[in-house]
């Protein structure tokens, strides 16, 4: 209504449009704002646990700007010593099997316990469902509001290597903030779940019943990877069927070898809507870092993932220094032509573009 009155105004010719903010002070707001602040302040604002800092900094993560990259890097460096003291537990199901809405429950019982959550999201699909992140705040009110808790969505419109990149950043940022326990959640398309599976500490895969889908659509490899599935909307009518996944899961799971962490993944039945089942899960999670800590697959496990990310990194760093390079690519489509020709072989091709690419090197 207001808005239709103002434009009634602005269409009347010699009104013009009455200035809000004066332009200095428009200005003085915006040079603040793009000033950051020093590095010193930063680190030291991230380690007092202050979320404004932690904010910033993950946002210089995220920034496309090389300025703010190498910034970004060297408050890395700085808070890697105070990080590395947190459980990391990833989360994972397709949309709608009540991500947000459990993590919300379990996000709360852990601030009830004492502990302070980092929640992270990723989300390849997140720069075409822009929508859906304000969906997920409004189920995560009560973590939104809770200051033991930093809900941060996930960066959009970046590939998802670049994604998992600034996560595994982001989150050494909010245990030297002094979160000790971070969720990773995503959304079950593509690799993300492997990606997620290779940053955390315990994997937990949340179904429903009754939708059909435990004897079919299952990724086998994500059954693989869990620690525990929770059967989810486990309340109402739908508590019968809930027991009966919860068999099927549970012999689905027996299929597998035991894991080299020495734990039997479970299968615990929950109501995130109703609050049931979530202790229980919090109570399993316990009793799994116990175990991994006891036999100390803990630190081996985290030792296996940081090498991972150093040979992957490297390896798609190689990839795009090799396939991005338009000589190469010249190079290579001449090669291609030979090939369909039967003028040559895969493999003595590959050794003359490698042998091109490292000699220019
Ligand atoms: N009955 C029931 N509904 C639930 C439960 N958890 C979530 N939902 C509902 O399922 C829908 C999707 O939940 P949401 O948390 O957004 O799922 P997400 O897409 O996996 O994040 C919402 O309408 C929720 O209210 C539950 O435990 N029981
Ligand atoms: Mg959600």
């Amino acid at each position: 209504m207001v808005k239709n009155k103002i434009s009634k105004i602005f269409h009347k010719k010699g009104i013009s449009q009455p200035e809000t903010t004066s332009k200095s002070s428009a200005k003085k707001i915006q040079s603040k704002r793009s000033k950051l602040p020093s590095t010193k302040k930063f680190v030291a604002g991230i380690l007092e646990g202050n979320i404004t800092f932690l904010s910033r900094a993950i946002t210089l993560i995220e920034s496309t700007n090389l300025k703010h990259q190498e910034k970004a890097n060297t408050i890395l460096e700085q808070c890697l010593p105070y990080a590395n003291n947190s459980v990391r537990i990833g989360i994972t199901g397709v949309p709608g099997v009540g991500k947000s809405t459990f993590i919300e429950a379990f996000g709360k019982q852990l601030t009830g316990e004492g502990k302070k959550v980092a929640v992270l999201a990723i989300d390849p699909t997140s720069s075409v469902h822009k929508g859906s992140i304000l969906g997920d705040k409004t189920r995560m009110e009560g973590l939104v509001s809770d200051k033991n808790a930093f809900i941060r969505p996930s960066p959009s419109g970046t590939s998802l290597g670049g994604v998992a990149q600034k996560t595994r950043e982001s989150i050494i940022l909010c245990e030297a903030a002094g979160f000790d326990t971070i969720i990773i959640e995503t959304v079950g398309v593509g690799q993300s779940e492997t990606m997620v599976h290779s940053m955390v500490d315990f994997f937990l895969l949340l179904k429903i019943a009754g939708a059909g889908d435990e004897l079919q659509g299952i990724k086998r490899g994500i059954i693989e990877m869990a620690d525990a599935i929770v059967i989810n909307k486990s309340d109402g009518d739908n508590i019968k069927n809930t027991k009966i996944a919860k068999v099927e899961f549970n012999r689905a799971l027996h299929l597998y070898p035991i894991k080299n962490s020495g734990w039997q993944p479970k299968v615990v039945t929950a109501s995130a809507l109703e609050n049931t089942g979530i202790k229980a899960v919090y109570d399993m999670i316990e009793e799994y870092i116990l175990l991994v800590k006891k036999n100390k697959f803990f630190t081996h496990n985290r030792n296996n993932q940081n090498t991972y990310w150093l040979t992957s990194t490297i390896q798609q760093h190689l990839y795009d220094s090799f396939f991005k390079n338009k000589n190469m690519s010249t190079i290579l489509q001449k090669e291609i032509k030979f090939l369909k020709k039967g003028q040559t072989t895969p493999f003595t091709s590959a050794k003359k573009l490698l042998k091109s690419y490292n000699d220019k090197t």
